[in-house]
C-alpha cells in the first residue's frame, strides 16, 4: 500500500505550457525583484542567515536552462541540492564507470551564486542501476565501498553535507530489505558512514529519510539506530527530515522530534519541504499551506541544531509532486507564474520573527566540521570566555539511576585546532557511552579530547559532544584548553 506522503520513483512531469503573457511577467518580476536594493531579512536566505540557518532549494539540470526559475533560486536561496545528479544511476550508471559531468554542472551553479551544496545522496535503493541488483552478495560492500569513496572523493571539499544513506527504512520501523541490507545486514550504513568519512572528512555526513517527521514507528526505528551509531562512535553527523507535507498535516511532534535527535549531538535539517494540495488550491487551503510553512521554520528555529530549511523545488510549475501524485499540486511557495503565495509571506515572517538565533548551525565562512556560537544560556558549569576554549554542560535527560548531559565546546577569540575538557565527578558518577568526542578516566576525574572530525573551530565557533552517565545528575565545573 502506497503510505500518504511516499515519494514514488517515477520521473516528474516537466514541462508546463506557459502562455506569453504569463512568462513576460513572470520574468519582469523576478527583474524587478532583482533589481531592487538588497536588504536584510527581505529573502529567505538573507532572513535565514541573520538566524544562524540557510534557506535551500533543490534544482536539476534542466532547470538550469530556466532563467526565471533559476533567478528566483538565486535571489532566495543560499544551499541547492541537486535533484537527481549525484545519484548512483546518473554517477555510476555502469560498474566502475563515473559521470560527474552533470552533478559537476550544479555545483558550479551552485558556487557561482554563493550556494552551498548538500550532495544527494551516496547510498538508495532508488534510481539504483540495474547492475547493482546483479552483483554477487559478497561484493555489493566493496562495490558500495568503491562507489561512496569515488563520489566523495571527486566532490571533496564541494559539498558541505552528504545524504549518506537516502530513504532506508519500512513504514514500521524496519530496514528495508534491499540490496545493501541483504549482504551486510543493517551494518551497512555504518560502513557507508565510514567510507563518506573516510573520502571527506569535513563534510556532515547525514541519513535522510521521509514519514520521519514526527514521532511514530519510523522515526522510532531511524532513532534506535542513530542513538546506537553514535554511541559506537561512527561519524553520523545528522538527519535529515525531508517533509513531503500534505496541507493541513504537519505532524504536531516535529519540534520534539527534531530536538530528540539533536539531543543525541546530530545536526537535524529538513531537507525537501513541500506541502501539497489537492488541486485546484483555494485560497483557504493557501492560507493553511502559510500556516505549514511557517511551522516547518519555527519548528526548525526552535531547535538549536536545525542547521537550515530545504524546499524541494523553487515553484509550481516545476515540482515533481503533480507528476507523481497526480491531482495534487501547489507545493511550492511560488506559483507557476514565479508569484509568492502566503505560503513565503509565512515562511519569511517566522524568520524574522523572534529574538534569539540560537543555532548550532554552521555559517557559509565557517569550516562544516565547526559551528558558531549557539549562545548556550549560562551555566555553573561554563568555564569563562577569553581563554583557548570553553566549555558548557547540560543535562538533556535523566533517569532513576543515570541521565543524558551535552557538552558545547566553543572557541575563544582565537582558532583552535584541538581541544580538551576536564572535569571531576562530584559523587560516583560514571560514563556509559560518549559520543563526537574520545574519553579517558581515572578515578573521578574525567578527560574527553575532540574526535578526529571536531578539533578545529575557528574563533568563536562551537561543538558538542555527548553522553550518557549512571548515577545522579551532575553538571560539575569543567576546564577547556587546546590542544
Ligand atoms: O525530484 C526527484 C525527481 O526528479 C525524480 O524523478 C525522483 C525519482 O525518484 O526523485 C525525486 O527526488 C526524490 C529525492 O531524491 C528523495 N526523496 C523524494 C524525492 C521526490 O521523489
Amino acid at each position: 500500500m502506497k503510505p500518504p506522503n511516499h515519494p514514488m520513483d517515477r520521473p516528474r512531469g516537466r514541462a508546463r505550457v506557459r502562455g506569453l503573457a504569463a512568462v513576460l511577467a513572470a520574468v519582469a518580476a523576478v527583474a524587478v525583484g532583482v533589481a531592487m536594493p538588497a536588504q536584510a531579512a527581505s529573502t529567505l536566505k538573507a532572513s535565514a542567515e541573520a538566524r544562524g540557518r540557510y534557506f535551500g532549494t533543490a534544482l536539476t539540470r534542466g532547470d538550469l536552462g530556466i532563467t526565471a526559475e533559476v533567478n528566483l533560486a538565486a535571489a532566495q536561496f543560499d544551499m541547492l541540492t541537486p535533484g537527481n545528479e549525484m545519484k548512483w544511476d546518473a554517477t555510476e550508471p555502469s560498474r566502475g564507470s563515473f559521470n560527474f559531468g552533470p552533478g559537476d554542472q550544479i555545483v558550479s551553479f551552485a558556487q557561482s551564486h554563493g550556494m552551498r551544496v548538500r550532495g544527494h545522496n551516496l547510498v538508495w535503493h532508488s534510481q539504483l542501476p540495474a547492475w547493482v541488483g546483479g552483483v554477487a552478495l559478497n561484493q555489493v560492500q566493496g562495490v558500495m565501498e568503491n562507489h561512496i569513496t569515488t563520489e566523495a572523493t571527486h566532490y571533496k571539499g564541494k559539498v558541505y553535507a552528504w545524504d549518506v544513506v537516502n530513504e532506508p527504512y519500512n513504514e514500521d520501523g524496519t530496514l528495508r530489505q534491499d540490496v545493501f541490507y541483504k549482504a551486510m545486514g543493517s551494518n551497512y550504513i555504518a560502513i557507508a558512514l565510514r567510507a563518506a568519512h573516510a573520502a571527506d572528512p569535513d563534510a556532515k555526513l547525514y541519513i535522510n529519510d521521509y514519514n520521519i517527521e514526527g514521532i511514530n514507528a519510523k522515526s522510532n526505528g531511524l532513532y534506535s539506530l542513530a542513538q546506537s551509531l553514535v554511541a559506537q562512535g561512527v561519524p553520523l553527523h545528522g538527519i535529515g527530515f525531508e517533509s513531503h507535507f500534505i496541507v493541513g498535516q504537519v505532524p504536531s511532534s516535529l519540534q520534539a522530534n527534531m530536538q530528540r535527535f539533536a539531543d543525541l549531538g546530530l545536526d537535524v535539517a529538513i531537507t525537501e519541504l513541500d506541502d501539497r494540495i489537492q488541486m485546484p488550491a483555494d485560497s483557504s487551503e493557501l492560507q493553511q499551506q502559510g500556516t505549514d510553512y511557517g511551522k516547518v521554520v519555527n519548528a526548525c528555529l526552535a531547535v538549536s541544531r536545525c542547521v537550515g530549511v530545504s524546499q524541494w523545488g523553487v515553484d509550481d510549475g516545476h515540482s515533481w509532486i503533480p507528476g507523481t501524485f497526480p491531482g495534487y499540486g501547489a507545493a511550492m511557495m511560488w506559483d507557476s507564474s514565479y508569484q509568492p503565495k502566503p505560503a513565503y509571506t509565512a515562511a519569511l515572517n517566522a524568520l524574522n520573527s523572534g529574538t534569539s538565533s540560537p543555532s548550532a548551525s554552521p555559517s557559509p565562512s565557517s569550516s562544516p566540521s565547526s559551528s558558531p556560537s549557539s549562545s548556550p544560556s549560562p551555566s555553573p558549569s561554563s568555564t569563562p570566555i577569553g581563554g583557548a576554549c570553553s566549555a558548557t554542560m547540560k543535562t538533556t535527560n535523566s533517569w532513576p539511576g543515570g541521565f543524558q548531559s551535552e557538552v558545547t565546546v566553543q572557541a575563544g577569540s582565537a582558532s583552535v585546532g584541538g581541544w580538551t575538557v576536564k572535569w571531576t565527578w562530584p559523587g560516583g558518577q560514571s560514563i556509559s557511552s560518549l559520543w563526537n568526542g574520545t574519553q579517558s578516566v581515572s578515578g573521578s576525574s574525567v578527560t574527553v579530547r575532540n574526535a578526529s572530525y571536531n578539533g578545529s573551530l575557528a574563533a568563536g565557533a562551537s561543538t558538542t559532544f555527548g553522553f550518557t552517565a549512571n548515577g545522579t545528575a551532575a553538571t560539575p565545573t569543567l576546564t577547556c584548553t587546546s590542544p
